[in-house]
């Protein structure tokens, strides 16, 4: 019997044997505008395909490469996944969360996740970058199998974000809502996150961050606000504006993250 934490034992054993590097420490995931920060991160020593590695998905949306890389910050050893599986790939919960289980099966003890959504906040422009406080989940699905009954509460680390507001008191915090995707929402779906106090919408991050907290890792949420959420402007969502969005802004996330992951 394979349980998805054998699996992701062996793609963190498969993970060491092509990078050359035992254990680590801090694990990213890069999301949508996020890809650019990478190089802000350190120096590269690896990198791998995730096709290389058992239980990972093939990637389905274009900005969304399946490559990991090792990479060398300080005293740390990172790793980061440039791009995630999606829900609305149609691979099932495992395939979402197997990043982060082998994050956990390879030593990393903090998760950062990162995401492109939408921000319900106005003044919240295109570009800018939020601290996920809290998450509502409208997926309908859990990471977890069986009855084990995960805490939740401070899901994401209140030190790891009083830490990031070290680096930049101006970060704001909001809560961010999961849904399945891949269409964006309707103007009435967002005036019910409104209602049920949701900030922030996207596709991804609850799932990873719920299965990181079942494997004991801290977990650190930022979001880039790529756009309005649908219905707060007259304008439509387009995703090549939100991928023009994310390269523009990808400068300042790297000079963020280049910032907060040594003081991890
Ligand atoms: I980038 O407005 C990005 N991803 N659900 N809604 C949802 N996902 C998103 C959005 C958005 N923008």
């Amino acid at each position: 019997m394979s349980t998805p934490q054998h699996l992701a034992a062996e793609a963190a054993d498969r993970l060491g044997e092509l990078t050359g590097v035992d254990k680590h420490d801090v694990a990213l995931v890069l999301g949508s505008g996020w890809l650019p920060a990478v190089d802000a991160l350190g120096t590269s020593t690896a990198e791998v395909s995730t096709a290389d590695l058992p239980g990972f998905a093939a990637p389905a949306v274009a900005g969304h490469a399946g490559k990991v890389r090792s990479v060398r910050a300080g005293e740390q050893n990172l790793l980061v996944f440039l791009g995630r599986t999606h829900l609305y790939e149609g691979d099932g919960v495992r395939s979402v969360v197997h990043g982060v289980r082998t994050a956990a099966a390879a030593g990393c003890r903090v998760a950062v996740l990162t995401n492109g959504c939408g921000g319900l906040n106005p003044a919240w422009a295109p570009g800018t970058a939020v601290l996920i406080r809290d998450h509502i989940n409208l997926t309908g699905e859990s990471p977890i199998e069986g009855a084990h009954f995960v805490d939740l509460t401070d899901l994401y680390s209140s030190r790891l974000r009083g830490l990031c507001r070290e680096v930049d008191p101006a970060l704001d915090e909001g809560v961010y809502v999961q849904f399945p995707g891949p269409h964006y929402e309707t103007p009435a779906e967002i005036g019910m996150v409104r209602a049920i106090g949701g900030d922030l919408v996207g596709m991804s991050t609850t799932l990873e961050a719920i299965a990181a907290r079942e494997a004991g890792l801290e977990v650190l949420g930022i979001s880039l606000v790529t756009n309005h959420a649908a219905g707060t402007t007259g304008e439509p969502l387009d995703h090549d504006e939100v991928l023009e969005t994310g390269r523009a802004a990808a400068t300042r996330m790297g000079a963020l993250l280049g910032a907060i992951v040594p003081r991890i």
